[in-house]
């Protein structure tokens, strides 16, 4: 078997601090309402939370823009309610990993205010500062959050990049103070005893120095992702950070490295252990084949099956033995898994998101579930553009619809309901009462309407609930290592319906199939004898399964 490291063994939850669970009552989640909560977490059975960011931020993008990495953001409490949860949820045997933003820092961050004052000021190279190109902007790149990527500064007369919205200047790693900084602020953390790192868009911390005009293809803006993403010093620049920072303590790493291919999987999430753990993918959310992009991510379409499991097979068969998975549909970037994947309807949401959960959990990798996911919790119907609150959403709105008006409101607020990111925003459904028990006050997000009927309290009463189903696929998954090490075999490569692949170790054979149709479909992997370790169906049919049927046997 392959090194045991307690990270390949560990389920992630990540909680979105915002709409987690709000102590004081002014409809934001914060700190003091995750400690309340770590209960609830610890009887799901998870092993580590990642919490996306809690640092001083003035929420342009909801503290993913940081204007002090050494204190907590006024909405979430103090540092003394971080300590306060870190102890308790400590004392509960879970870990807890901080979401590392450093691409990019606030513009209200000292090191941005100082960098701007003047030209040749101490931090002037921190950022990324170009001259006007021809009187205008330096090149033709489109930031994430719609517009140009670079913003013009009038008292210093150039223009600063920033790959996301203009109050999240882009760091420049190339100068090695910046890495200093970093690298101590991480430490800092690591002391007060942290116990990992999802690192934002760290794919993205070195740009080809030569900042080419990106491809249009007939839009307003260049592509900038093959001169950002897995630049030329970025593994030097992670490598410096392990030497540095990392391999001083036990953590878990995991990159989100948008752009990322195999080959530079296998650097970043190399098993040597000189980098990182792990890294998110985003080729089967962000870019699975049969969406059509008609303009950036936006469109209505769903992904199809097929597609999805070439993309996920690939991952699986390709890193096996070179570099570690993880393992996601959700997270506070991605609408619902069980409204894009499954079935979101009455009759088959429950099924449905039980047989997505154990097509990931037995894949091979660290799994992450998003707050809610465990519940089943849906997307939204935004009833009109004034529900939205992702600076995503809204700058494309204005860009596209007000502005632009080559789209319809009608077909962009299609958009919003299949993919906008607010999807996974709406607060956590704890309750049948008010505010599904988010709040006392008003919630700073609309809750969706179906809490009465999806919630926490009411999964927990129900033995055949999707929070019980999270529950023993998680168990499962510490009391069998063939869950964790199994080399993964894809089955049925060609099956337009089903998703299914062995697990193989020391002689034991783990048989995963998962129906991803509202119909009965035939199936033959079953006809041998075995022990069923999970299903979600009490009972089978011989040779077919069942609408959304999932069943995982050992023999
Ligand atoms: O997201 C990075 C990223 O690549 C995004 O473009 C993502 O694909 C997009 O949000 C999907 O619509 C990270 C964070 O996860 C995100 O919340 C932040 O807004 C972003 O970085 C900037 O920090
Ligand atoms: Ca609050």
């Amino acid at each position: 078997m392959e090194d045991r490291k307690w990270w390949k063994e560990a389920v992630i939850y990540q909680i979105y601090p915002r709409s987690f669970a709000d102590s004081n009552g002014d409809g934001i989640g914060d700190l003091n309402g995750i400690t309340a909560r770590l209960p609830y977490l610890k009887e799901l059975g998870v092993d580590v939370i990642w919490l996306s960011p809690v640092y001083k931020s003035p929420n342009d993008d909801n503290g993913y823009d940081i204007s002090d990495y050494r204190d907590i953001m006024d909405d979430f409490g103090t540092m003394e309610d971080f300590d306060r949860m870190l102890k308790t949820a400590h004392s509960l045997g879970i870990k807890i990993v901080m979401d590392l933003v450093v691409n990019h820092t606030s513009d209200e961050h000292a090191w941005f205010a100082c960098s701007r004052k003047s030209r040749d000021s101490e931090k002037r190279d921190w950022y990324i500062w170009k001259d006007p190109k021809d009187g205008g902007l330096p090149n033709n790149w489109g930031s994430f959050f719609s517009g140009s990527v670079w913003e013009f500064d009038e008292g210093t007369g150039q223009y600063y990049l920033h790959m996301f919205s203009k109050k999240q200047p882009d760091l420049n790693w190339d100068n090695p103070s910046v890495r200093d900084a970093v690298f101590d602020l991480m430490a800092w953390w690591c002391e007060k005893g942290i116990d990992g790192f999802r690192m934002d868009v760290i794919s993205m911390i070195s740009k080809d120095p030569s900042y080419p005009d990106g491809e249009t293809n007939g839009g307003m803006f260049g592509n900038a992702m093959p001169y950002v993403c897995n630049g030329p010093h970025v593994h030097e620049y992670l490598q410096e950070m392990n030497r540095r920072v990392l391999k001083r303590y036990d953590l878990l790493t995991v990159g989100e490295t948008a752009g990322v291919t195999i080959d530079e999987a296998k650097k970043y999430a190399s098993c040597d252990g000189s980098e990182l753990n792990m890294v998110f993918q985003f080729e089967h959310t962000d870019g699975t084949p049969g969406r059509e992009l008609h303009f950036g991510k936006w469109t209505t379409e769903k992904p199809t099956l097929p597609a999805l499991r070439k993309i996920l097979n690939k991952w699986q068969t390709e890193l096996e033995g070179a570099a570690w998975n993880s393992l996601y549909w959700d997270n506070h970037d991605q609408p619902r898994a069980v409204s894009r994947f499954g079935n979101e309807s009455g009759k088959y949401r429950v099924l449905s998101a039980k047989m997505l959960a154990t097509c990931l959990h037995m894949m091979k990798g660290t799994p992450y579930i998003y707050q809610g996911e465990e519940l089943g919790m849906t997307n939204v119907h935004w009833e009109s553009i004034d529900e939205l609150r992702d600076i995503e959403a809204l700058n494309a709105w204005k860009q596209n619809v007000v502005e632009g008006k080559w789209i319809s409101g009608e077909y962009m607020m299609q958009c919003f309901d299949n993919v906008s990111r607010d999807n996974a925003r709406t607060p956590m459904q704890w309750d049948d009462s008010p505010n599904a028990g988010f709040t006392t006050g008003t919630p700073w997000i609309k809750v969706n309407p179906n809490y009465v009927a999806i919630n926490a309290k009411a999964a927990l009463a129900d033995p055949d609930s999707v929070f019980h189903y999270y529950r023993k696929l998680i168990a499962l998954r510490h009391a069998n290592p063939i869950i964790v090490y199994g080399r993964f075999v894809p089955l049925l490569m060609e099956d337009e319906n089903i998703y299914a692949y062995e697990r193989v170790l020391d002689g034991q054979v783990l048989t995963v199939a998962c129906n991803w149709t509202d119909r009965e479909v035939p199936c033959d992997l079953f006809e041998e004898p075995g022990r069923k370790l999970i299903s979600n169906y009490a009972s089978h049919k011989p040779h077919l399964l069942q609408p959304y049927e999932a069943r995982v046997i050992i023999h």
